[in-house]
């Protein structure tokens, strides 16, 4: 395939609900910025847009939790993303917003058109209905059940605990989340996109990149996990979906249309337009033409995501722009998966995660410390996780010891010995190398080993692969450090001056390189090293040219060159900097709303409410022992484990991977709550639950009868 003219990327548009917190970096924001950066410093074309999602009910039951109107809610956090995206350094071309004049207009455009094409189904069908409060529940107005993982609190669209796109009607036990009602069905008519239609062609897009005979992409380059939740979709067989709703927030169905009184677009019909009516904006403000964009088959539309909007990204919104006709479909959804942190799920409600504007508030001028260590923990693959004890480890051990260690020891040195100018170079110089044995001149060994560093950092960012990009920079520091500790210029600058006066200029080199290829990963330190190193900051094209630089063998550092000051990049974090914020999060995590009340009322250690004899009476719990463990496949948490009652053995899933190893439980004597009704946990039918105390901070122990206790017997 032919490496594409352009480049269209897209971060997904956060919901202006609530501020950011890291999860939202980690999973579509970071990545999309370095790889854009990337492509930036090799001169590509490319345009990067990102919004704030401002339609739907995310929106609306936010205004009418704190008593303000659905606008206020989104002019508030619209500007508080604006300002902590760019405080923490993303640099997209624009950040649009989907309450825009001009994105209404584009998604009532696109609407028009399917709709004129006859692409859409009217159909009328009963859906649930609040009768208090007078109105149809879609989406996040209603909760139930997940039929998938039994979750409590699954939304009407999908379950925030497996993931699961659901529809209301899927929910076990549903609620209105307005009045807590249980709502009755009700008939209205909506806009279906026919997906089932469309389900051959996604099919064989997804599956194996090719679409009416025309070979778009290669599913190889895609991430697995992205490909099997598509698969999983296309397999279980597509539905019809509702790109309407009864509600008054919301981008009206074009009103000429029969039946569109008071019906709204769905947000997700809407807010992946978003990304189209950015790139309009973004025209308009620089007297650009958008179409090519996304109109142009040399063009490379990319989708940074969260791994909850794959199904979204790759099959909702490629069906909408497929129906259109005019619009190119994505070449890769590169999607994340989620962040956790101290040992939990990110959870907003409960207070439990780190808010980046208070971070940039508490951590002043440390915004690349926390690029770098969410760089170096991103769930590329598989779920991660961020500690507070982790980011100062990995600050102090490779920020502080490595890379600025590195740097400042030769603009420390390059001022002792040459008043800050670039000493001369000597061809003829044999030096100690660390990569190579050195029996050539260095520019043929050194040179060459930088370079090929160096393109394995591009090679690795195009496959989408940021940690591994990350390691090859600070590799790059590290192989400096060790070249200067091989040829230990402070030893011989008295007796051999002109060797010395060649490590120093590789060593600048290494420096100047590395200004470059930080730009992506750290790109207020790059600035400030540039500034350092006298340079302009990094621009456009900047690796383009060194590299062309490196392979015909020349300098990217002149000799004669005059450096500025230097000062320290990095500085070591104390563990009392760690602990505050580690106290911080314990304690706003138990004064969420949620939680108050029940600590509030319960002075003696947060009893629940009272329950009768009988409601014990139901309980059956039982002495049992394990006989297997072993991990749940795909899942972090969880192990599946075997456990024998005496009169018979099961299976049991447990989310106690974290805490405990398999092997270390195997024969472990336990109490089990023995009819709890069966459930199915990531596909593995669960039939009961094992007994734990807990302390508090989330330290695990199990109840267990005494001694050798038989297997089986009842527990009352
Ligand atoms: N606002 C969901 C989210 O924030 C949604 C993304 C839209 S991308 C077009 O997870
Ligand atoms: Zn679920």
């Amino acid at each position: 395939m032919q490496p594409p003219k352009r480049y269209l990327v897209t971060s997904a548009l956060p919901y202006a609900n609530g501020p950011l917190h890291i999860g939202h970096l980690a999973g579509a924001y970071l990545s999309a910025d370095i790889y854009v950066r990337f492509l930036r410093l090799q001169g590509k074309d490319v345009v990067f847009v990102c919004g704030s999602d401002e339609h739907g009910a995310a929106i609306t039951i936010k205004a009418k939790k704190e008593g303000i109107t659905p606008k206020e809610v989104v002019d508030k956090y619209h500007s508080l993303f604006e300002d902590t995206f760019k405080k923490i350094g993303m640099s997209f071309d624009i950040y649009h917003r989907t309450s825009a004049e001009l994105h209404h207009q584009t998604s009532q455009e696109i609407f028009r058109t399917l709709n004129d094409k006859g692409e859409f189904e009217l159909k009328t069908s009963e859906q649930y209905y609040d009768e208090e409060a007078d109105q149809f529940l879609a989406d996040r107005y209603i909760t139930g059940t997940c039929p998938n993982c039994s979750h409590e609190e699954a939304y009407g669209d999908q379950c925030e605990n497996c993931g699961t796109t659901l529809s209301p009607t899927e929910l076990i036990d549903p609620k209105s989340t307005i009045t807590g009602a249980k709502p009755i069905l009700k008939e209205t008519s909506h806009w279906y996109l026919p997906l089932d239609k469309y389900e051959a062609w996604l099919k064989e897009w997804v599956e194996n990149g090719v679409v009416d005979g025309t070979s778009l992409h290669d599913p190889a380059d895609w991430k697995n996990h992205v490909l099997g939740q598509c698969k999983s979709w296309l397999d279980n067989g597509l539905q019809g979906r509702a790109m309407t709703r009864d509600l008054d927030w919301g981008i009206d169905v074009p009103q000429e249309l029969e039946g569109a009184e008071g019906k709204k677009l769905y947000v997700w019909m809407d807010a992946p337009i978003g990304y189209i009516s950015a790139t309009k904006q973004w025209a308009i403000d620089n007297d650009k033409d958008w179409k090519p964009y996304w109109q142009d088959k040399e063009t490379a539309l990319i989708h940074f995501i969260g791994k909850d909007n794959i199904v979204f990204h790759c099959l909702i919104f490629p069906a909408i722009l497929k129906a259109h006709g005019d619009y190119i479909l994505p070449v890769n959804v590169p999607a994340n998966q989620f962040l956790n942190l101290e040992g939990k799920k990110i959870s907003t409600s409960k207070n439990w995660a780190i808010w980046v504007h208070e971070y940039l508030e508490e951590m002043p001028g440390m915004e690349d410390e926390l690029r770098y260590f969410m760089m170096k923990s991103m769930p590329e693959s598989r779920d991660s996780e961020f500690t507070w004890k982790a980011f100062q480890e990995a600050n102090n051990n490779e920020l502080v010891n490595n890379l600025a260690n590195f740097i400042n020891r030769v603009l420390v040195l390059t001022k002792k010995y040459y008043d800050s100018v670039v000493p001369e170079f000597h061809e003829d110089e044999v030096l100690a190398s660390a990569q190579n044995s050195s029996d050539e001149s260095y520019h043929d060994s050194e040179l060459l080993g930088l370079f090929d560093k160096l393109d394995e950092m591009r090679s690795f960012i195009h496959k989408f692969e940021f940690r591994a990009a990350l390691k090859c920079m600070m590799e790059i520091s590290a192989l400096g450090n060790q070249f200067l500790q091989f040829n230990e210029p402070w030893k011989t600058i008295k007796d051999d001056p002109e060797n010395v006066q060649a490590v120093m200029n590789l060593a600048l080199q290494y420096v100047t390189a590395l200004s470059v290829v930080m730009k992506p990963f750290l790109p207020f330190t790059s600035d400030k090293l540039r500034n350092m190193l006298n340079l302009p900051e990094v621009g456009d094209g900047a690796y383009l040219n060194m590299m062309n630089d490196l392979a015909e063998g020349s300098l990217i550092l002149e000799q004669g060159h005059k450096l500025n000051e230097s000062a320290h990049l990095f500085s070591r974090i104390d563990d009392s900097v760690i602990q505050k914020q580690l106290d911080k999060l314990q304690a706003t995590a138990t004064v969420t709303e949620e939680t108050k009340s029940a600590t509030e009322e319960n002075s003696n250690g947060g009893l629940k409410s009272t329950i009768s004899y009988d409601d014990f009476q139901k309980l059956d719990i039982r002495t049992a022992k394990i006989l297997e463990a072993k991990k749940v496949e795909g899942a972090d948490k969880l192990l599946e484990l075997t456990v024998d009652l005496g009169f018979e053995k099961r299976t049991v899933v447990s989310g106690i991977a974290k805490q405990f190893a398999p092997d270390n439980l195997k024969g472990k004597k336990i109490l089990l709550l023995a009819n709890l009704a069966p459930r199915k946990i990531r596909g593995v039918e669960s039939n009961g639950m094992i007994l734990l105390a807990e302390d508090g901070s989330g330290n695990l122990s199990f109840v267990q009868p005494e001694g050798e206790f038989g297997n089986g017997f009842e527990v009352r």
